[in-house]
């Protein structure tokens, strides 16, 4: 069964979107298998946003990631990449389409209020930058 991490960035998580972004999700029909909330330290931000450490924006993303209490959480399910991608919407909510979360719900190209992982190779890798074996459910 294929697997994704999705973080529910600060914005949505201080708005009270939670359990919106959540049930948006399950409505999907992917299962969550590992849920927790954590304040990133900037060494874990960097290590997620590794690929965009040359673009001029990494440091307000680093930063921003980092501020406040985000939630992880892994859903596994059918092709879980790419539902969850479509789900999300694209990564400027101005151009992301109504009905997605970040159409609906992000504030601006940072506050996107959603990271979801863009291939299945790299949904592995940050699984395993979040989550131990053992805090996973089968
Ligand atoms: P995504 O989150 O859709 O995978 P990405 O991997 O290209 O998008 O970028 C990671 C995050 O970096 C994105 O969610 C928001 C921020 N970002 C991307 N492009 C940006 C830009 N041009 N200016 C500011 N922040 C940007
Ligand atoms: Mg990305």
């Amino acid at each position: 069964m294929e697997r994704s991490l999705v973080l529910i960035k600060p914005d949505a998580r201080q708005r009270g979107l939670v359990g919106t972004i959540i049930t948006r999700l399950e409505r999907q029909g992917l299962k969550m298998v590992a849920i927790k909330m954590l304040h990133l330290d900037r060494v874990l931000a960097q290590q997620l946003y590794a690929i965009h450490r040359d673009k001029s924006f990494f440091d307000d993303l680093v930063n921003y990631i980092s501020s406040t209490p985000i939630i992880a959480i892994v859903f596994a399910g059918e092709k879980a990449v790419e539902v969850i991608r479509k789900t999300m919407g694209a990564t400027d909510p101005a151009r992301a389409e109504a009905g997605t979360i970040r159409g609906d719900f992000g504030l601006d190209i940072g506050r996107n209020s959603v990271h979801g992982s863009d291939s299945v190779e790299t949904a592995e890798k940050e699984v395993k930058l979040f989550f131990s074996k053992d805090e996973i459910y089968t």
